[in-house]
């Protein structure tokens, strides 16, 4: 067993699991000027802040040869997948499906549908399509993540409040032990991300843990060759 500094207490991974990074949505459409995000009205460029840090804790995993799942929010180019109700909200002149500098918004495929090249996946790790908010909603992760019989999850990406947040939520109802990292995700409304971090951690940890990507690698270091002799 090893235990990772975290709140709103330590985090414990018998070398009996498997873990898991998800890497939510870093994708065009929410970091890029002409995505989703930026007809909505944000500011994308307050999520680069966490790119490093999380091509850091990536490498980690890579190193370390842990599972890494990365999910890109988008819908059928004939938008089969999409509730009316979430092409009506915004109220701006583009919506999901329009011809935007990237491409059809958040349509699968679309320049502007590709994770940021820095954070590119590799051949060998997953890419979850995935038309809602959470991660689980109509897509293979949980059967992919139950054949892997992997039981705990560092959840990272954007933004906060919304798909990580959500993600995360699914993940503990499901009986997944989730630690939220705290320097790997990011929201356009930094309050957001604060609330977000305080509300999973309040009531005993009530949706599960955050840390950092620092005491998350440093864990999970000692942890795989403490796993290997068990
Ligand atoms: C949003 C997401 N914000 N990835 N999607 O619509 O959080």
């Amino acid at each position: 067993m090893i235990t990772i500094s975290a709140q709103p207490y330590d985090y414990e991974l018998p070398s009996s699991s498997n873990v898991a990074l998800i890497v939510i949505d870093m994708q065009r459409d929410f970091m890029e000027l002409g995505g989703f995000g930026d007809i909505l009205g944000n500011d994308v460029g307050l999520l680069r802040a966490i790119v490093p840090t999380l091509k850091q804790l990536i490498d980690g995993f890579r190193a370390l040869e842990l599972p890494i799942f990365h999910t890109i929010e988008c819908h059928q180019p004939d938008l089969s997948d999409c509730p009316p109700s979430k092409i009506k909200r915004g109220k701006g002149e583009l919506t999901i499906g329009s011809e935007g500098p990237m491409g059809r918004i958040l349509i699968k495929g679309e320049p502007g549908n590709g994770i940021i090249p820095e954070l590119a996946p590799l051949p060998n790790e997953t890419v979850i399509y995935k038309p809602g908010k959470g991660a689980f909603y109509a897509t293979e992760l949980e059967s992919l993540l139950k054949a892997k019989n992997i039981t705990h999850l560092f959840i990272t990406g954007v933004t906060t409040e919304v798909c990580v947040q959500t993600t995360m939520r699914e993940a503990n109802d499901r009986g997944y032990e989730c630690v939220m990292v705290e320097d790997c995700t990011e929201s356009y409304f930094p309050e957001f991300k604060q609330s977000t971090l305080e509300m999973v951690r309040a009531q005993g940890g009530i949706v599960g843990w955050t840390a950092t990507a620092t005491d998350v690698l440093k864990g999970l270091e000692a942890w795989k060759p403490a796993k290997a002799l068990v």
